[in-house]
């Protein structure tokens, strides 16, 4: 099994020993150094290589190193490949962190305490019970499910949005468009994880900002392009949603004179609410390495037309 490593954000130095712990024979090509296109079986991947995948005839698998895809450009994919999104426990764990940090943020006012100490403000808050909070998670999959679980595991109300019926414990689950309004009806911390689609791309707009209660926090850790940017600029100047905390973006790195940098509810990280970890995902990339020889479903494997 021949396997090209391309990405310009992931280290293959950390990645080649883990890959060959758990697959001795694996042999390694790093993009650009690639010595014969035609003896790649797979490739592990962030963003396709200048000249796309045609180029590599003999590919029996697509691994992206990341757990959203729409970077891959599905459509563009060699016909027939099959291409699997990354499922990686280390990855789920940071995502949860983060959104435990940004839903505490909000619910403790830690905010309004940064800005009261400069001007040496002692201002008492208690917050109101987490029961009485509602946490809505948009995207109940991998990542969207654990942190709607870990949400519930707090104390907050949680609610769940997700294309197809689910049921998880202790969370109340709405699905499709027909469910959106009710799910957002009583969503005070609304998170967005769900994949860039057709059908999620600027979904973060005013028609959702008006089903939200007045004063809704929101935080988008899915993709930039979910969001419409104008729209959120106004909610947060009416007052409709109190204040964002934004960890993707349309264009990255966000350029310096983008005026989320500066907006005082706007809190930016630069796309690091989780990382995966080679130690975490090489079991789990070199099982799908085995499929594909074996010409057997990969794991966590995308639907082309679905777009996740
Ligand atoms: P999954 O594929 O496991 O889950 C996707 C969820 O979104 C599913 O519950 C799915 O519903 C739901 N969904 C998809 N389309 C729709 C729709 N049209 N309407 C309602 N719900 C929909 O993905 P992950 O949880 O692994 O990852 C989610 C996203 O998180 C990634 O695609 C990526 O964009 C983002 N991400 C961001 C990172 C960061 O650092 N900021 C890091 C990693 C991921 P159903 O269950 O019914 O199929
Ligand atoms: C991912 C990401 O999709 O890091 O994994 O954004």
């Amino acid at each position: 099994m021949k396997l090209l490593f391309c990405s310009h954000l992931d280290d293959p130095h950390e990645w080649i020993p883990e890959l060959k712990r758990h697959m001795p024979d694996l042999e390694i090509d790093v993009w650009p150094e690639v010595k014969d296109s035609a003896a790649i079986d797979a490739i592990l991947v962030w963003i396709p290589p200048e000249g796309g995948l045609a180029q590599f005839h003999n590919l029996k698998a697509i691994q992206s190193l990341g757990a959203g895809v729409n970077q891959l450009d599905l459509k563009s994919l060699p016909h027939g490949v099959p291409v699997a999104r990354l499922v990686d426990p280390g990855l789920t764990v940071s995502m949860r962190d983060y959104c435990v940090w940004a839903v505490l943020r909000h619910y403790r006012g830690l905010d309004s305490h940064a800005a009261n100490q400069p001007q040496k403000k002692w201002v008492y808050y208690i917050p109101p019970p987490k029961s009485a909070v509602s946490v809505g998670v948009m995207g109940l999959g991998e990542l969207g499910g654990e942190v709607a679980r870990v949400a519930t595991d707090l104390g907050f109300s949680v609610r769940g949005w997700a294309r197809s019926p689910k049921t998880i414990e202790r969370v109340a689950c709405f699905w499709g468009p027909e469910g959106l309004a009710a799910f957002a009806g009583k969503t005070d911390i609304l998170i967005c994880l769900l994949p860039l689609t057709v059908e999620t791309r600027g979904i973060l707009a005013r028609p959702l900002f008006e089903m939200l209660p007045k004063g809704a926090r929101v935080i988008n850790v899915g993709r930039g392009d979910h969001l419409v940017e104008r729209d959120l600029l106004d909610a947060l100047e009416s007052g409709r949603i109190a204040s964002a905390t934004l960890d993707v973006f349309a264009r990255e790195p966000l350029p310096p004179e983008h005026p989320f940098w500066s907006h005082p509810k706007i809190t930016v990280t630069p796309h690091v609410a989780a990382f995966g970890s080679a130690v975490t995902a090489a079991p789990v990339v070199v099982e799908n390495l085995r499929r594909a020889l074996a010409r057997r479903p990969l794991l966590n494997q995308v639907d082309i037309d679905r777009g996740y």
